[in-house]
């Protein structure tokens, strides 16, 4: 997997490229470029941004500045490499990103990411040069930096290799395996911590049994997110106790 990420701020990306998946993702082939809209930018004094017509608050990435950059970066017309690639707008109102959206992008080998600082984008990026907008949540960010490395911490921890654990991706929260809900709780050592116990059913060795146990709470947990999003506390809560669930 090949990923550009087009920024202003290419060295908020230092930390997020030393993570162990990340590394391990390079160490198999993968990719991470960045591209910096002001080293291309057409305009004096490093110019990138400007302000809306028609008025009010904040700038906008201008159209101008991101034609160069992707042309420079591919040495071809943006319209042509959006033919080529997914090139995918990080915006607050686009699709949101769920895990089938991470499956679908790691199923591409190449892709590219626009982030934008102030107020966004000028229409015609996203209009012509963009083929996705893509948003991680209904909330502003002040910049798609931290969204670009959303998108690539859950889209590379799917490929293959990146995690040491090759089953680690498969029965997780959101999964098809888990049709959908949140993943099961886990446990460890000490089996009692302040007399709170570890269900009975995961020390039981029986895996039949703990396979139906985790599926129930996957489900449980599924429904009760679903209920009330706001108001967890008032909702049953799952049968920690190992005992049969409603
Ligand atoms: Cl992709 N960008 C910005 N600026 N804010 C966001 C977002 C993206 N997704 C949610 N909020």
């Amino acid at each position: 997997m090949e990923i550009d990420v087009f920024t202003l701020f290419p060295e908020a990306f230092g930390w997020f490229e030393r993570q162990r998946h990340v590394t391990n993702a390079i160490a198999r082939g993968s990719r991470l470029s960045y591209v910096n809209y002001r080293d291309h930018t057409p305009l004096g004094a490093g110019q990138v941004d400007d302000t809306p017509f028609g008025g009010g608050a904040g700038m906008l990435i201008r159209v101008d500045v991101v034609d160069a950059a992707i042309r420079a970066h591919y040495g071809r017309d943006p319209l042509e490499v959006r033919k080529e690639r997914r090139v995918i707008a990080l915006t607050p109102g686009g699709r949101l990103l769920d895990d089938a959206f991470v499956d679908e992008l790691a199923r591409e080998h190449r892709l590219t990411l626009l982030s934008g600082r102030y107020e966004g984008f000028d229409q015609r990026v996203l209009d012509h040069f963009a083929t996705d907008e893509l948003s991680i949540g209904r909330y502003v960010l002040a910049g798609g930096e931290l969204a670009a490395m959303v998108v690539c911490d859950a889209v590379i921890r799917k490929l293959p290799g990146a995690l040491g654990h090759e089953d680690s991706t498969l029965e997780e929260s959101f999964s098809e395996a888990l049709a959908g809900a949140p993943e099961y709780p886990h446990y460890s050592r000490p089996a009692e911590y302040r007399g709170w116990i570890v269900p009975e059913v995961l020390l039981s060795g029986h895996h039949g049994l703990i396979s139906q146990w985790r599926a129930d709470q996957s489900r449980l947990r599924g429904a009760r997110a679903r209920e009330a999003p706001t108001e967890p506390a008032d909702l049953p809560v799952a049968d920690h106790t190992g005992g049969p669930l409603p």
